[in-house]
């Protein structure tokens, strides 16, 4: 049987390779390749092979088959090469447009803060969200038996780690490793142990921003707030500067935005109250300027720590917080 195939494949070659027109090509191939052509004949008996043959002939017989047909695909085209293109193609159709990716709304406002912070002198940096007691708490003024301790709550990790409940974990760390004149902002992923609701995730984005150098005062501070707020709105916002408490500034402010969601009428994001809390700022502490190892009489400051995520639910409206994280494409492409 084996050699029945070599020789069958032989004759077609050779019939082949005779062939004038596009009829004759056609019958050649009905003759020896059709339902009932001599190759399906010479299949046939393949059922009738023991065993042990029937495999490595039949594996035989299926690369010939596939050989001619290629071999008469090729002279197919060779008599009728319009045949291959028959369709019509019309360039002024538009094309199939491709699927990209999307920016998560988080990022895409922390690209425009950026942007605007690096006009200004500022380099923008990274650090560890696996964080210890010490960076994210003491250095920061806020001792092992610290109130301030509680306003946070902690995914504490085994000894004295953590995941870091805020971006402030890096203004020392900023401060030992490039100390003063510093101008830096430090956008990153924050966790708090604490349960979700329209403006509260555990797992959510904040941006950092620290100062530090001679004569540094709170005009200063305003009018970078300023100046981030114009770089995500691009128009006049509603805010407020009310008294803050925290360990590392001094004195501390928390500043608020009117809620756009609602237009400060009340709803689930701003808790009925028409305000959402944004960006705490204020001037570094003395102490914190000291961990750094710079001399407070010489150095001065500011700090803010904007809440990322909740200043992108204010610019696109989105009313719960947690659908930024949730994967859903439906709201990711919306952006
Ligand atoms: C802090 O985290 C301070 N480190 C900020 C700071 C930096 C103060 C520098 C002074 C100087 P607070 O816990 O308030 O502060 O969080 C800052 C912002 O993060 C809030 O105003 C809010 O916008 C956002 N935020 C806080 N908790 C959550 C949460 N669970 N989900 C989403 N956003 C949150």
């Amino acid at each position: 049987m084996e050699v029945k195939l070599q020789n069958l494949k032989n004759t077609i070659l050779k019939e082949l390779a005779e062939i004038k027109d596009s009829q004759l090509l056609a019958d050649l191939k009905n003759k020896y390749l059709g339902r009932k052509g001599e190759l399906n004949e010479i299949l046939k008996a393949l059922k009738d092979l023991s065993d042990l043959e029937k495999p490595r002939i039949g594996k035989l017989a299926n690369e010939i088959k596939q050989e001619l047909a290629e071999v008469f695909a090729q002279a197919e085209s060779a008599f009728n090469p319009n045949k291959q293109t028959n369709f019509n193609f019309d360039a002024s159709l538009p094309g199939t447009k491709k699927e990209i990716g999307h920016l998560n709304p988080s990022t895409i406002v922390q690209y425009e803060i950026e942007e605007a912070f690096l006009a200004m002198g500022f380099a923008v940096y990274d650090g560890p969200q696996l964080e210890s007691d010490y960076y994210n708490f003491t250095a920061l003024n806020i001792p092992a038996d610290h109130p301030a301790r509680d306003t946070q709550d902690t995914f504490w990790l085994e000894g004295d780690n953590l995941l870091r409940t805020h971006t402030s974990n890096l203004q020392v760390r900023m401060l030992e490793k490039y100390g003063a004149p510093f101008r830096g902002i430090f956008p990153g992923r924050v966790f708090r142990y604490e349960s979700t609701d329209a403006s509260h995730d555990h797992t959510f984005y904040q941006l950092e921003g620290l100062m530090v150098d001679k004569n540094i005062n709170i005009g200063n501070l305003i009018a970078t707030m300023r100046t981030l707020l114009s770089s995500v709105f691009k128009r006049e916002v509603d805010v407020r500067l009310r008294p803050g408490f925290f360990p590392f500034v001094e004195p501390a402010f928390e500043m608020d935005i009117k809620c756009l969601v609602c237009g400060g009428q009340g709803c689930s994001v701003c808790k009925q109250s028409g305000w959402v809390e944004l960006m705490p700022c204020g001037m570094v502490h003395p102490k914190v300027l000291e961990a750094g190892g710079l001399d407070p009489k010489v150095y001065s400051g500011f700090a803010f720590g904007l809440g990322l995520t909740r200043m992108a639910m204010m610019k696109y409206r989105i009313d719960d917080i947690r659908l930024l994280q949730s994967g859903d494409l439906r709201f990711l492409k919306q952006f």
